[in-house]
């Protein structure tokens, strides 16, 4: 008889050797597990107030925090968001919501009221922490009774911070038994398709993809008690809570927070505390390689640069070169519901190899890594573009209360499908080169178009729309809507933008709009986005 060979599949794994993994640990006490080695150091560095903290402080500031969660009464699994700025205090927060063995969910403080609303339903927020600024955003928030505290100023009617920091750590909760699959946090992404969902981060996840990244005799993310890291990529994203604070601190780096990114204060900041690692999105590269002044200070102590969260060509890296000769620069590939880093640039290694332009580096150790054909699914060899799947402790458990979403995103074999277009070459390097996903990346940041598309629809003018990416040089991408008019509305541009970005924060909105006959779809009514893309590059070549 005849016996079909079975498919052979093609696996990528790092060059790097697996190492053990403490992922029975809860998260802090991984991240904190080294700290006693180096008490008075910096942990955190502030740049809005100058503020040193040292691992000692800031480990007792999250034990005060765990008992305060408990004085308000969070359980264990309650879910908390965190809306706020980088800050100090989204450290202790985070890691006093750990210890509580709460959830921490995040979301921008820049958000319109309905974007929040939706996530704290979503998520079933118990209690928010925010600034006073944010606090006339929540009515409906108070409406419900949902506890709501402040961090900066006393408002009145709402808690302050000080309930948290100011608790008595010796009521630390020491019954609360975590276990290590146990949510401990919940950001919110669209994922391949659709609206955002929380993505349930759990303790083993989060350690998993610190350990990949700085454990071992050779970390493939080499950081160490001298580098100070800078953190100026918003915390709620998952690069910079993983990759930059939560990585950092199991290394012992000090963080350098900054609020809010302005290249001249972020040069000046480089300068005074002569920072070592930069962790960056391209926009970031490209504001500092086109800064008038930027050889007027002193640079050289930046050794590592650790671009992610969307594409940098070679002409920027060659660009950023210029203006940061002692740096190695190199890319990081991560995806939220992966937990979020897939492959890391292996020139970031205790002891480095060499990576060629464009690469995203090298699949992450202790995980594995396939390219499977977007139409039949076959695993495919090197050098051959396919979907980037991924495979480890460290992908997330699933969607919060969608199981529907995550069968489609996790496979029954564990497989994490990316929605990303990319090859392995002869190097074991990653190279994305499409997309298969809606998403769409401004900035780094997710613009889901289903949730711009759900709003144009909604509005009586318009009879169908459809949103999709413009390549665009500064942002990388731009949001553009394909719009069918309702018939007899004579609707216009400026009046759809105008209705969209009352809704959305500001890198939602829709930055141009082309009136169409019909959305094109697919038999089952799938939007032909692929289509819509190739009309803009069409019109873009004209
Ligand atoms: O879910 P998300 O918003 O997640 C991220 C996470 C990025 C990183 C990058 C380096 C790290 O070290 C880290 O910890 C986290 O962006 O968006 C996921 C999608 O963003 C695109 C890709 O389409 C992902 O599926 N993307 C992320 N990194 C890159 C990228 C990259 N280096 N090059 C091109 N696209």
């Amino acid at each position: 008889a005849v016996v079909a060979d079975a498919p052979t599949e093609h696996i990528f794994r790092s060059p790097l050797p697996d190492i053990d993994v403490p992922d029975h640990l809860t998260l802090h006490d991984y991240i904190f597990q080294n700290a006693s080695l180096y008490p008075d150091k910096p942990c955190i560095i502030e740049h809005s107030t100058g503020r040193e903290i040292s691992y000692a402080e800031v480990e007792t500031a999250s034990r005060r925090v765990a008992a305060g969660l408990v004085n308000l009464g969070i359980k264990q699994g309650d879910v908390v968001m965190l809306l706020l700025p980088n800050c100090y205090e989204f450290v202790v927060l985070f890691l006093g919501i750990s210890m509580r063995g709460a959830v921490a969910t995040t979301a921008n403080p820049l958000y319109k009221p309905a974007e929040i609303h939706r996530q704290v339903q979503s998520a079933k927020v118990c209690l928010i922490i925010t600034q006073a600024a944010y606090v006339e955003k929540l009515a409906e928030e108070c409406e419900q009774h949902i506890q709501i505290l402040t961090i900066d100023s006393v408002v009145e009617g709402f808690q302050h911070v000080s309930a948290l920091l100011e608790a008595d750590e010796k009521q630390f909760p020491h019954d609360v038994v975590i276990n290590s699959d146990d949510v401990v946090a919940l950001p919110f992404s669209s994922g391949t398709t659709g609206l955002p969902k929380g993505v349930m981060l759990t303790h083993k996840s989060l350690i998993t993809s610190v350990a990949q990244q700085v454990d071992g005799e050779n970390p493939n993310l080499h950081f160490s008690t001298e580098d100070v890291v800078l953190c100026v990529l918003p915390l709620i994203h998952i690069f910079s809570l993983n990759s930059v604070l939560l990585c950092s601190m199991r290394a012992g780096s000090s963080v350098a927070i900054m609020q809010r990114f302005e290249v001249v204060a972020l040069l000046q900041f480089i300068q005074k505390y002569r920072i070592s690692v930069i962790a960056v999105v391209p926009p970031i590269v490209m504001s500092i390689t086109k800064c008038p002044t930027a050889d007027q200070f002193d640079l050289s102590s930046v050794r590592k640069v650790l671009s992610g969260a969307a594409p940098m060509g070679q002409t920027l890296e060659d660009a950023l070169r210029l203006r940061l000769p002692n740096a190695v620069i190199g890319q990081g590939y991560g995806m939220t519901e992966a937990g979020p880093v897939l492959s890391m640039c292996s020139s970031f290694a205790k002891f480095p190899t060499p990576v060629k332009p464009g690469s995203c580096g090298t699949v992450v150790r202790n995980a594995e890594m396939k390219i499977v054909d977007t139409e039949t699914g076959v695993s495919l060899p090197r050098n051959q573009a396919g979907e980037i799947c991924v495979r480890g402790k460290q992908i997330m458990k699933g969607y919060l209360n969608n199981v529907e979403a995550t069968a489609i995103t996790v496979d029954k074999e564990g497989w994490l499908h990316s929605g990303d277009v990319g090859f392995v070459d002869d190097d074991g390097e990653v190279f994305i080169v499409d997309r298969v996903k809606e998403i769409i990346k401004y900035k780094g940041f997710q613009v889901p178009p289903a949730e711009l598309e759900a709003m144009l629809i909604g509005h009586p003018g318009i009879h169908d729309a459809a949103v999709v990416p413009e390549p665009d040089d500064a942002a990388g991408e731009l949001p553009v809507a394909f719009v069918v008019r309702a018939s007899g509305s004579d609707i216009s541009e400026n009046e759809i933008k105008q209705y969209i970005s009352k809704q959305v924060v500001f890198y939602k909105r829709i930055c141009k709009v082309y009136f169409i006959d019909a959305i094109p779809k697919s038999p089952t009514g799938k939007i032909l986005r692929r289509e819509l893309r190739r009309k803009l590059a069409e019109e873009a070549a004209l």
